[in-house]
């Protein structure tokens, strides 16, 4: 009968994702070196098994016992746990306005879905152009001077720090889930050719 073997499972996101909450250096210890030895010493734990009972070692077969149930819990555990946390919307907000307020002159900042893989960027475009193909638009900010000059004159740190307040995360929520037509509507067919 062939033995299960255990991995670390993939996370969705990078080591450092989740800073400032929780820091790079401690997902990277938790991660990579506390569940990885779970599942090290879970995944030698049928061999030992049949070792400790070859020998007929009672005290080895019952440390054994306790031992897996440990490691199998523990591999169990913070496989659920990965999966509970996702990036820090702080880490995600500070992100987007370095990149926006690194635009040279007038443009748009977006956070796109990439169409392969899925994965969520921010990236931004200069002018009217829109994120480039192979990007779909999940959310896009007016950089341009004309979208808080009047309001905020030359202060666009301020006007991006307050368009948290009025973004509309259940159209972005709806763009991430949809593909380009259901994205761009009726403009699919123009988009298409920008
Ligand atoms: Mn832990």
């Amino acid at each position: 009968m062939a033995v299960e073997q255990y991995s670390l499972p993939g996370l969705r996101y990078s080591l450092d994702a989740l800073e400032p909450s929780i820091s790079g250096q401690i997902m990277d210890l938790h991660y990579n070196k506390h569940h990885q030895t779970y599942i090290t010493n879970l995944n030698k734990a049928p061999k030992e098994t049949a070792e400790a009972l070859s020998n007929g070692n009672l005290v080895k077969q019952l440390e054994l016992q306790s031992a897996i149930k440990f490691n199998a819990g523990g591999h169990v555990n913070h496989t659920l746990f990965w999966e509970n946390l996702s990036p820090s919307f702080e880490n995600f907000q500070t992100t987007l306005e370095t990149t926006a307020l690194a635009i040279q002159g007038s443009g748009w900042v977006w956070l796109v879905k990439n169409e392969l893989g899925g994965r969520l960027e921010i990236t931004t475009s200069k002018d009217q152009d829109l994120p480039v193909p192979g990007n779909l638009a999940v959310l896009g900010i007016d950089m341009w001077e004309h979208a808080y000059y009047l309001q905020y004159w030359n202060n666009k740190k301020e006007c991006l720090n307050n368009i948290w307040a009025v973004l509309n995360w259940n159209a972005a929520g709806k763009r991430y889930l949809g593909d380009r037509r259901a994205i761009y509507g009726d403009l699919a067919g123009l988009a298409s050719r920008l």
